[in-house]
């Protein structure tokens, strides 16, 4: 996996980057035609990419395969693929190894006995949709396609640590941590071993000594161990924590983080301070690379929200990259995580359809079980904007709330409501979070005090008077240089006006512990999005999409820094 340290000193890992064959099946008959053993017609393009940055391809939906030799020195190995938009299906040396379906999360498959040589990957990635896809084909941002984040071949011999979390709980004065190690093991021979099993969790020693697994065993040790005088992560001071694993053979780094996030007495608590939630919603897209998104552009994103003010970010509207979090760590940036559930696209009907909610489910836990080590993740986000009025959407939410409470770590689970009049789901929520757009799609600025009255009442109605709210989106388009003399829709400083207007007015009323600005950048979107995004862009963003700042940037800097 493609992390900002390193994972691995003792395993090998080759990078698949760079060229790669490629064909599109506009017909859709490359299984049948076997495309897995060798693409007849191709062309070279650049993995990790999307096709819809490509000269002819912008509107290319439907099925492309990729294929790629690499040369292996044989032995176990570990094909690792970092994302893939939206469904995968690999073949090795034309045999099939699996499928997987979700644009945002990585998954890999463990092959036994490669002959030392060259060997060839195919992947068949499809972009369509169908009646269960998460998201729904209306969706706002781009349906790219693509190999999106990075492919690795991983060189597994012995016994070898292929994942790891750390559980913890800290004691009252936070000073102590009560900590799980739960690593799992993997037999990478054919025969029994043993070896030498060293993990350290910061200074602390949490295991040394010896292991024997069977031929093939995978095994999950849950290792206890107490971190004392804990150095907490918190925006100030992001402490980390090395994880180190070591085997004979083979080794893991990872790091975490030890902090405490909690909703108590009507406000949002880090480490036992009241912490008011600011900062902007982001996609993870570019118009030059769309999510296959650079590295460099990760840093300079969050230097420009630091720079803003922000202390959060939401990942709108799905798993954001390993290495953006490993960033967000560093510099202490807090983070919402979410799956990419985008409720406009979804009926009610949808919603109760057994495989959406399977999907769904199966999207949470791979993010739990990859992410859950980042101490910047303070919210899991269940969904955004689903019908919340439907028993549909009751259901989805007791499932998915009480999957991440028991799961999620010591995190707020919450989601994204634009219905909070008809909602009937807050009961599964530690805070509730309201997306609204007085002053664009209806009404105007003035509109957003009506508002905060009127849900003030209904919060009290329903008797959820102790969850305090965090406006999780609001804002105005407007285009990059767009100016008149009246201070009219689309311009800057209309957009200007409005932001400082709602940040004010949420900053002055209890009930809001935190306001995050749809949206950090503008956005290329699809056109079922229709004739309202200007451009076939969402322009709401702060910045333009080269992230070039409008004048709501330096308003939402200017009260965010006070
Ligand atoms: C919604 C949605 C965002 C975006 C926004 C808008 O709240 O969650 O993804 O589409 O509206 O710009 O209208």
């Amino acid at each position: 996996m493609t992390r900002f340290f390193d994972e691995h000193i003792k395993r090998s890992v080759q990078y698949l980057g760079g060229a790669w064959s490629f064909s599109k099946d506009y017909n859709n008959e490359g299984e049948s035609g076997k495309w897995y053993l060798g693409l007849a017609e191709s062309e070279k393009v650049t993995v990790p990419s999307v096709w819809n940055t490509e000269k002819d391809m912008l509107t290319y939906e439907g099925v492309a395969w990729y294929e790629k030799r690499f040369h292996s020195e044989g032995g176990c190995i570990r094909l690792f693929l970092g994302a893939v938009m939206t469904q995968a299906k690999v073949w090795l040396d034309g045999e099939y190894l699996g499928d997987h379906y979700g644009g945002f999360t990585q998954f890999d498959f463990i092959v036994k006995d490669v002959s030392k040589g060259m060997h060839t990957l195919t992947v068949r990635v499809d972009n369509g949709f169908d009646a269960h896809s998460i998201p729904q084909k209306q969706v706002d941002w781009y349906h790219y396609g693509g190999i999106t984040r990075d492919v690795t071949v991983e060189r597994l011999s012995g016994i070898c640590a292929l994942y790891n979390r750390i559980e913890y709980t800290l004691s009252d004065d936070l000073k102590t941590a009560d900590c799980t190690a739960v690593v799992e093991l993997f037999n990478a021979e054919n025969e029994s071993a043993s070896t030498f099993l060293k993990i350290t969790l910061g200074e602390t020693e949490v295991y040394a000594g010896s292991v024997s697994l069977e031929a093939g065993e995978r095994r999950e040790l849950r290792l206890p161990v107490v971190i004392n005088d804990v150095k907490l992560w918190s925006p100030e001071e992001p402490n980390l924590y090395d994880i180190r694993i070591e085997t004979d053979t083979d080794d893991l780094y990872d790091r975490t983080g030890f902090r405490k996030i909690e909703v108590k007495d009507g406000k949002v608590m880090l480490n036992g301070e009241a912490m008011y939630v600011q900062g902007v919603n982001r996609h993870e897209e570019h118009p030059d690379f769309g999510m296959a998104f650079p590295q460099k552009l990760m840093k300079k994103d969050i230097d420009i929200a630091l720079d803003m003010g922000c202390n959060t970010i939401r990942g709108s509207h799905y798993p954001n990259a390993p290495e953006f979090l490993d960033m967000l760590d560093e510099r202490g940036m807090a983070f919402w995580s979410e799956i990419p559930i985008w409720g406009v696209g979804f009926s009610a009907e949808t919603l109760g359809d057994e495989t959406v909610l399977a999907r769904g489910l199966e999207m949470h836990r791979e993010m739990v079980r990859y992410y859950y080590n980042h101490p910047s993740i303070i919210i899991w986000g269940q969904h955004n904007e689903i019908p919340s009025g439907s028993q549909q959407a009751y259901e989805m939410s007791k499932l998915y709330y009480s999957f991440l409470k028991e799961n999620g770590g010591n995190r707020i689970v919450t989601y994204a409501c634009a219905r909070p009049f008809e909602d009937i789901c807050f009961d599964f929520c530690d805070l509730i979070c309201i997306n609204a757009y007085y002053g664009w799609y209806s009404g105007n600025i003035s509109d957003w005090n009506k508002f905060a009255e009127r849900f003030r009442a209904r919060r009290k109605e329903l008797g959820m008077e102790h969850k305090p709210v965090i406006m999780s989106e609001f804002g105005a388009a407007a285009l990059y240089g767009h100016h008149t003399f009246d201070n009219i829709p689309w311009t800057e400083e209309y957009q200007a006006e409005l932001i400082t207007h709602c940040l004010k007015l949420f900053r002055e009323d209890d009930m809001f512990v935190g306001a995050l600005i749809w949206q950090f950048c503008n956005i290329r979107t699809c056109k079922e999005m229709g004739l309202n995004r200007a451009r076939g862009f969402n322009n709401k963003g702060l910045l333009d999409e080269y992230r070039r700042p409008k004048a709501a940037y330096f308003a939402a800097k200017k009260i965010f820094s006070e």
